[in-house]
């Protein structure tokens, strides 16, 4: 087992000393398994999920983990401080419990682009991972691969001159794919885990997109040799803090400058191949199934949706953290009222028979959200807006009007998100410049303009126009 477990303990903050160990594989013994695995996006979700997995599989001895930072090294740089080696705080209600994960054996800075070509290409290379945020696919509205989007129009370009080292993640992978292909090392799968439908055709959809934007060959070679899985992947993991550290300190008795802060609840659903193996992550709780989209709905819609919701309504409202807002009456209608709109269609023919046990889920999403101990933060979730609404409500709008229903508490979220978009002080997303034009127009026109950002069927829809209009300024909306 490369994990290690203390026992529970109720946190206290107690005070940092400076002469505790750092956490190290010396100090903690834990062996080192090979590289098989390579992750993009090295952030606390993927540490609290992917490898926290990895690290409960039964074959853990085998599963090692490269993780690349996206665009700054610093999360590679403390970890390698420490082997890789790092404290998931598992936070539930009546205490934290901490226990050492060993899963990630290299951490690298992900401008780093020759390492990752390397052990992408490397035959012992089995899966590559991907938490690059839900924007990095840079889809348009149409579900496309934006190829005029400038850092993927400069990667395109980097590539085709073959003078410098891509930039975004996307452009990494393809080039480390297109080392694979080079090295003749066979096929790979690609397992997405950002919170996005269909993620495995989206990450097919986006790297040969690219890759055929660059050279055609590697783009059938990528067809050919690269499965992507798609997943539903669920763990609440909010930033991790001063005061988790020292939790930590205090708990544990050594220095980890890298702690993880999660939820006790972990789920993760996959369907697909993985043509050179994989973990046994179903010994740690992962589920193997033939159709996720009913699974990924449900987590998207009920889970990923009320969050949303409760970042924009929430935030207009004066609350700063998902417990504080959905504690506020007014929210917590809006997000049942959501997700009666949500369940009537996720339990539609549409569902293809899976149980999914959606009273009991909605009941147990009130108690994950309510969590007080975890303070996840609004903010945190309301960036990337845009790019998060096509996922969380769009599709329920779409579906309510399709039965010939208003779809109004979906057009709430989305009507939230304007006004937010308007007053937040920062607002984080990828259309901000084209979102921040809109809202100088006005009525109708303004609102027309910003729906047609997030989706041209919604925008073209006149009474779902009217309809987030008129919702504009209510309670949940803001002014
Ligand atoms: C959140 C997710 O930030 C967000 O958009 O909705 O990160 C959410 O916490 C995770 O998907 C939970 O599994």
């Amino acid at each position: 087992m490369t994990t290690e477990k203390t026992s529970a303990v109720q946190t206290d903050s107690g005070s940092a000393s400076e002469a505790l160990p750092q956490l190290n594989r010396t100090l903690h013994a834990a062996a080192k398994p090979p590289v098989r695995i390579v992750h993009l996006g090295l952030g606390a979700f993927h540490r609290s999920h992917q490898a926290w997995f990895t690290s409960h599989a039964s074959d853990a001895a085998e599963w090692g983990i490269a993780a690349f930072t996206g665009r700054r090294p610093d999360a590679a740089l403390a970890l390698a401080e420490q082997d890789g080696l790092f404290t998931v705080v598992e936070r539930a209600d009546g205490g934290d419990s901490f226990a050492v994960v060993g899963s990630i054996v290299e951490a690298v800075d992900g401008a780093d682009v020759q390492r990752l070509a390397e052990l992408v290409a490397a035959p012992a290379t089995a899966i590559v991972t991907l938490t690059v945020t839900e924007a990095a696919y840079r889809l348009g509205a149409d579900g496309q691969l934006d190829t005029n989007a400038s850092d993927v129009a400069a990667d395109l370009a980097l590539l085709a001159s073959g003078s410098g080292n891509p930039s975004t993640p996307l452009g990494r992978l393809v080039f480390a794919l297109a080392a694979r292909r080079a090295a003749g090392a066979g096929p790979i799968a690609v397992v997405c885990c950002d919170n996005l439908a269909n993620n495995g055709t989206v990450a097919r959809n986006a790297v040969t997109g690219l890759a055929a934007a660059w050279d055609a060959d590697l783009a059938a070679w990528v067809e050919a040799n690269a499965s992507f899985v798609s997943t539903s992947v669920d763990r609440i993991t909010p930033r991790t803090t001063e005061a988790d550290i020292a939790a930590v300190e205090a708990a544990c008795g050594y220095r980890d400058n890298s702690p993880v802060v999660a939820e006790p609840f972990t789920n993760w659903v996959l369907s697909g191949d993985f043509p050179a193996g994989r973990p046994r992550w179903e010994d740690a709780g992962a589920v193997f199934v033939d159709h996720i989209e009913p699974f990924e709905n449900r987590k998207l819609w009920l889970l990923n949706g009320a969050h949303s919701l409760l970042a924009y309504a929430g935030q207009l409202r004066g609350r700063t953290t998902v417990a504080e807002a959905l504690a506020d009456p007014e929210c917590r209608t809006a997000v049942e009222s959501f997700w009666d709109e949500a369940e009537a269609n996720l339990t539609g023919a549409a569902a293809s028979g899976a149980d999914l046990q959606i009273p009991a889920y909605r009941e147990a999403l009130l108690a994950r959200f309510s969590n007080a101990r975890i303070a996840h933060h609004l903010a945190q979730i309301a960036m990337d807006g845009s790019t998060k609404l096509r996922m969380r409500a769009v599709p329920v709008l779409l579906a309510e009007r399709a039965q010939g229903r208003s779809g109004v508490a979906a057009a709430r979220m989305i009507a939230a998100w304007i006004n937010f978009s308007a007053s937040a002080e920062t607002f984080h997303d990828p259309l901000a410049a084209e979102v921040s034009e809109a809202n100088k127009l006005e009525g109708t026109e303004r609102v027309r303009t910003v729906l047609a950002l997030v989706d041209p069927a919604v925008a073209a829809d006149d009474a779902v126009v009217d309809l987030v209009a008129g919702l504009l300024g209510t309670s949940t909306t803001g002014a």
